[in-house]
């Protein structure tokens, strides 16, 4: 392991999990390497918290990560109740737990927003930044795991690094980094990237040395997990999603190959990509913000001939696959900092297609993907704003209903609001596809009670459309406010969306 710190001087800071957890203290700022448990640090955290726990030291601490991280830090820092404030997204049981009963501060924010918030000085600086890598160069300077998530930002903010060496990730990895960063406005120039394969950046972080405190070794794997089996409904979806690319390319709306696929994590994500594999698409690319499962298999399999994004993020079947073959990869994933995988002016200048999914959509195609019942946090936006705003093509997906059908996810009004109407452009549930792109609200008001409400609610869903038009003689907008939240309220109360 030590030959894996290759500036020599730098061996002497080897120190353990403990006493490198020692340098955080109470009200700092911590920022980690890590995005949707990948590349994220563990055995410090997990010192920590044992330290915090067993001693009864009161600490609270601000996180920031590039995006979700594994039990190793939300989970066990949120049971050792150390995390004051977390930011910009999670995905940890314990920690949605303490977020949604006011334990934890939490601030859901678009992911390419994070590292610009810390540069301007929105958001307080990174005190100690604890970065997941396999190796230290010559210079001083980090070389990635699995993730780039945050870490050149929080690294070059930190007034402190600690650096946890990974045994488990393979050397191989070293390469697939492109660090390339943004300045402030209006020292800021336009991204030299123009195509998902492009190369602009160093392949490590780079680090003035002195800033390294403490280097620990680790041999604990990414907490990777399984995805669910893909169900019918997942099919459903990714069906219509298919059927749908297929007939834009035919009415001549996107190339054969499609244009770069940017697809959200999770189930039906995987399902849609899965289902590419059967499709007649052929060398197509990816700009996106996390490789899962299905992606590895459409490279493998020569479908996708590249992919551009900011972590690797398989489950333990997929993480098998992508080190099986890692030679053949290397040269087809590109992980970047999450500003550039992330970044609105490339998601517009390569015309990303995004594809994200939804908690709810309501009938005028606003869409909650964060928040139960409008107040529950449920992960965060992640990247989804990012994308959908500024792709060529949006699509928002969902299971027409959740909880058994006693929640239609088509509603008359969203109980949050992430995207707007403004910003997705088409619905696609089980049930089918609704294309919003050039309808007014009435017109996509139609559209997508014809095509994606599930048949259970279709009628309580006309029934409530009609009324609204009579009621405001036709209004822009019709809605009767005081029943747009009934259908929520009426499951809050009686179990369930049917009236
Ligand atoms: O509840 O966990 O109790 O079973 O929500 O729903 O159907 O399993 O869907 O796992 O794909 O997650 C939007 C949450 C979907 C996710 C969301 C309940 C349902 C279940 C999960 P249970 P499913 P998925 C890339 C881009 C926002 C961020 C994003 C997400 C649970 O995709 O967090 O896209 N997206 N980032 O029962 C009440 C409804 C419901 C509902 C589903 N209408 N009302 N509960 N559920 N619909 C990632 C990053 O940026 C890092």
């Amino acid at each position: 392991m030590e030959s894996r710190i290759r500036k020599i001087e730098l061996r002497e800071r080897v120190t353990t999990p403990l006493e490198a957890s020692n340098f955080i203290k109470d009200g700092m700022v911590i920022g980690t390497s890590g995005f949707t448990p990948s590349g994220y640090p563990k055995v410090v955290p997990l010192a920590l918290a044992e330290r915090v726990v067993t001693s009864k030291e009161d600490m609270k601490i601000t996180l920031y990560s590039g995006a979700s991280l594994g039990p190793e830090v939300d989970g066990a820092w949120a049971k050792a109740g150390i995390i004051a404030k977390r930011l910009p997204y999670q995905t940890n049981k314990e920690l949605r737990k303490d977020i949604n009963c006011g334990k934890i501060e939490y601030l859901d924010m678009h992911l390419s927003h994070s590292s610009q918030y810390l540069k301007n000085g929105s958001l307080p600086k990174v005190n100690i930044a604890i970065i997941e890598a396999i190796a230290i160069t010559e210079d001083g300077n980090i070389i990635p795991t699995s993730a780039v998530g945050n870490s050149a930002s929080f690294v070059k903010s930190a007034d402190m690094v600690i650096v946890e060496i990974s045994s488990k990730h393979p050397l191989e990895l070293e390469g697939m980094s492109d660090i390339y960063t943004l300045n402030n406005p209006p020292f800021r120039k336009s991204i030299p990237i123009n195509s998902s394969k492009d190369r602009v950046g160093t392949p490590y972080i780079e680090c003035d040395s002195n800033k390294i405190v403490a280097i620990v070794y680790s041999d604990m794997e990414d907490n990777v997990r399984d995805l669910a089996p893909i169900s019918d409904v997942d099919r459903a979806i990714s069906n219509n999603i298919i059927t749908f690319l297929e007939k834009q390319v035919e009415l001549g709306k996107l190339p054969k190959n499609l244009l770069p696929l940017q697809s959200g994590v999770g189930n039906v994500a995987n399902a849609v990509l899965a289902g590419l594999g059967d499709s007649k698409f052929e060398n197509m690319t990816c700009y996106t913000e996390v490789v899962q499962d299905a992606m590895l298999e459409l490279i493998l399999s020569g479908k996708i001939v590249n992919a551009s994004a900011c972590s690797i993020s398989p489950s333990p079947r997929g993480q098998k696959l992508f080190r099986e073959n890692i030679d053949f990869f290397k040269d087809k994933i590109i992980l970047r900092p999450l500003e550039i995988s992330n970044s609105p002016e490339l998601a517009r200048k390569l015309g990303v297609i995004a594809m994200n999914t939804a908690i709810e959509v309501d009938i005028y195609g606003n869409v909650n993907s964060t928040h139960i019942m409008g107040t529950k946090m449920m992960n965060g936006i992640g990247g989804s704003g990012d994308f959908s705003r500024n792709a060529y093509l949006t699509i928002f997906s969902t299971s027409s209903i959740a909880k058994n059908g006693k929640i239609s996810s088509i509603v008359p009004m969203v109980s949050h609001v992430d995207h707007t109407e403004h910003d997705t452009m088409v619905i696609v549930t089980d049930q089918g596809v609704a294309d919003l792109r050039g309808l007014s609200p009435k017109e996509k008001a139609k559209s997508i009670i014809d095509n994606c409400v599930h048949p259970d609610y279709k009628e309580q869903m006309r029934d409530y459309f009609e009324r609204s038009c009579e009621r405001c003689h036709c209004c822009h907008t019709p809605h009767i406010l005081g029943e747009a939240l009934s259908w929520h309220m009426n499951f809050l109360e009686k179990g369930t969306m049917k009236k």
